[in-house]
């Protein structure tokens, strides 16, 4: 029997910091895991290198469910994003190596393909609504499908979500940056801005928009029906999900599509949020929730729901997390879209990957596991940078939710 050998955690900074985990088998098969918790990573880092990895050692790595269930269970402390990301992890690079063994791609390991490409929505953003509308001219003509429009808010000199180089990455600081908020002057300016993208461009892609937290359920409400005319992919994180029953005040007043779930690590988590109804799209993904065995979990109870799938794949998801998302969204049936942000050419010396896009759809080429390569030599050259995600004030100087 093949035992696991080896398992080692990486940490780097190649454009942005991200935590690797590799696992070699006695055979010499290697697979790979994402374990980045963004400006959080040691906490992952030390709970796969201090407490998982010695459980590792001599265990079967074709036992995928097992080891998922040894370590859930056996860690007594149950869910949360640190032990569920670290849990990730080892789950991702057990399917990776099962695909090398196998000699096929992880989707096929899946029940093969349902459909021939992965609709992605990518990200539009703007210091204005003029330079907004100049970014979404430029994902169009870029080919994509689906695109999500974030612009400044005037009054408050910026927001989340707009992006200052040619990436996104809002973990900058070395402490967090402190960001000025108002409810108000976001709601009197963001149904504007996602109504003159209409306009200009009128209706034959998705636009979609992340609320990033920021509004109470009644403040979302009004939200979602004042841009109904807009006919929203989604609205996403309305309100901050941890109260599930939130959302039933939001769904009761709007037909615009609700989505959520990107900082959500458990099938438990999400339960009262698909099994009622209360959501279109769970935004869970492979790197924060448990891992393939798990995110396919809770898109098969969300099937059963008409809840479809939208992960979450920002550049601080490692594209080790793309591949396994793109092999897990080529084989459900409840695929609904795929978030995708190109990542810095750094990140990509580092990680070598075999998906790509084309015409707004990503694919893999037909390569054993997850089809990607960690340059460990490459990843030397950008040792780890500690940063921060920002906070938000109100204009009173009280925290909100960012
Ligand atoms: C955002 C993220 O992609 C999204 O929808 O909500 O940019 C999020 O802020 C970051 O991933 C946080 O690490
Ligand atoms: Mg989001």
């Amino acid at each position: 029997m093949s035992t696991i050998e080896r398992a080692e955690v990486f940490v780097a900074s190649p454009g942005r910091n991200f935590v690797t985990l590799r696992i070699t088998t006695s055979d010499g098969v290697t697979g790979l895991g994402d374990a980045t918790l963004n400006g959080r990573e040691l906490a992952v880092a030390s709970y796969l290198r201090d407490h998982l990895v010695p459980l590792l050692i001599g265990r079967d790595p074709a036992r995928i469910e097992d080891m998922w269930q040894y370590l859930y269970r056996g860690a007594y402390w149950r869910r949360g994003p640190v032990t569920m990301t670290a849990i990730s992890a080892v789950d991702t690079a057990l399917w990776d190596i099962k695909g090398k063994v196998a000699g096929l791609p992880v989707y096929q390991l899946l029940g093969g393909r349902s459909r021939d490409g992965v609709l992605v929505y990518g990200h539009a953003s703007g210091t204005d609504v003029p330079s907004l509308l100049d970014d979404v001219a430029r994902f169009r003509d870029l080919g994509y499908q689906a695109i999500r429009a974030q612009a400044a808010v005037p009054e408050i000199g910026g927001s989340y979500g707009v992006r200052k180089g040619a990436i996104y990455e809002p973990a900058a600081g070395s402490l967090p940056d402190e960001q000025p908020w108002s409810t108000e002057a976001y709601l009197n300016f963001a149904p504007g801005s996602l109504r003159a993208v209409r306009e200009r461009f009128g209706f034959d892609f998705h636009l979609l928009h992340d609320v990033h937290h920021r509004l109470t359920p009644i403040e979302a409400a009004r939200f979602g029906k004042e841009v109904e005319d807009c006919r929203l992919f989604w609205m996403e994180d309305p309100t901050p999900a941890e109260n599930q029953d939130a959302f039933r005040l939001i769904r009761q007043h709007t037909t615009t599509p609700i989505a959520t779930g990107e900082i959500l690590n458990s099938i438990w988590d999400v339960q009262q949020l698909i099994t009622e109804q209360l959501i279109d799209y769970v935004r869970t993904t492979v790197v924060h929730a448990g891992g393939i065995t798990h995110l396919k979990r809770i898109f098969d109870l969300a099937a059963l729901y008409h809840v479809r799938s939208g992960s979450h794949g920002a550049t601080d998801l490692s594209p080790i997390t793309l591949a396994a998302a793109v092999h897990l969204d080529l084989a459900i049936p409840n695929f609904g879209i795929q978030e995708y942000m190109a990542h810095a050419d750094e990140t990509m010396e580092v990680f070598r990957t075999n998906v790509h896009l084309e015409d707004g759809l990503l694919d893999t080429a037909e390569v054993p596991g997850l089809g990607v390569e960690y340059d460990e030599k490459a990843a030397e050259r950008f040792p780890y940078d500690p940063r921060y995600l920002p906070v938000a004030r109100r204009l009173d100087g009280s925290i909100h939710d960012w």
